[in-house]
């Protein structure tokens, strides 16, 4: 049977990120995707493509969940935006009532306007990473939910790293990418026992939207089918680094990753 995957999360209208690439990196990896909407993300052409969040009701979210999670039979899944404390809570109570076993927690802390970033880092950390499998923060989230600022070093990834496997996250994946300096791209992988850091050449290109939410995806979908956590966060490793290798400039703002890069997806039915 295929492995059904799903992902909980925002939308973003560019098709760079949120669940458009964990859907495109789930038909990747030959797994079923699933969506459960939180919100959608335009961005404003008049005003330098300035990112908006529409949040969706939370009632509707629930309709989603209960039409997911229908049989029990979703084998991983991922969060992503989640927006606001009632969704954080109402997501946390339908992992815990799941079957699932195979939990991705990517702490996005983008949140509607009003809510603090703050509020919603700890209702992540008290509701979140208590369920995760993995949890996937990249550095500006590893900050919030450690308390270590700045992370300039690997050194401090491997400090966050443990900090939020204390909160409950099994393994943590902190995400260095693009964003520490020098030539080499890194992320820390923590198992609670043993480190090990994951890296690729540092891409210049700089077209990497979406790179974070294809990580965190590409475990999801590597859990999904049985490869160990570090395994999982292996193999993403270089799906990433394809997909962001092989970016491109989706529009004249932004420069997305190829989701489809690592399988070359785009000669798939040249040919035929
Ligand atoms: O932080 C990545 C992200 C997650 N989810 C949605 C997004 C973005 C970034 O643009 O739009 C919906």
């Amino acid at each position: 049977m295929i492995p059904k995957v799903l992902t909980i999360a925002g939308t973003e209208a560019s098709g760079g990120a949120g669940q458009l690439a964990d859907l495109k990196v789930f038909q990747e990896y030959g797994v079923y995707g699933l969506v459960a909407m939180t919100c959608v993300v335009t961005m404003d052409p008049n005003k330098d493509f300035a990112p908006s969040i529409q949040e969706l009701d939370t009632n509707l979210l629930k309709a989603q969940l209960d039409t997911a999670f229908v049989d029990q039979d979703i084998k991983a899944l991922k969060t992503g935006m989640l927006v606001s404390l009632d969704k954080i809570k109402c997501v946390a109570e339908y992992i815990k009532n799941s079957k699932t076993q195979n939990i991705v927690i990517d702490p996005v802390m983008v949140c509607k306007q009003g809510d603090a970033n703050f509020d919603i880092a700890s209702a992540i950390a008290d509701y979140l990473l208590p369920l995760a499998t993995v949890a996937t923060p990249n550095l500006i989230e590893a900050e919030a939910l450690s308390g270590i600022v700045p992370i300039d070093s690997l050194d401090k990834m491997k400090e966050a790293a443990k900090i939020i496997h204390e909160k409950g996250a099994k393994n943590v994946v902190v995400k260095g990418g693009h964003r520490l300096p020098g030539k080499t791209a890194y992320d820390v992988f923590y198992d609670g026992v043993d480190f090990t850091i994951l890296e690729a050449p540092m891409c210049e290109k700089n077209n990497n939207h979406g790179a974070g939410c294809t990580l965190a995806a590409a475990i999801t979908a590597g859990l999904a089918l049985d490869y160990t956590p570090l395994q999982a966060a292996q193999l993403a490793k270089k799906f990433v680094t394809a997909a962001v290798e092989h970016g491109f400039k989706a529009n004249h703002f932004t420069g997305h990753v190829w989701h489809g890069a690592y399988n070359n997806a785009e000669n798939r039915m040249k040919d035929k």
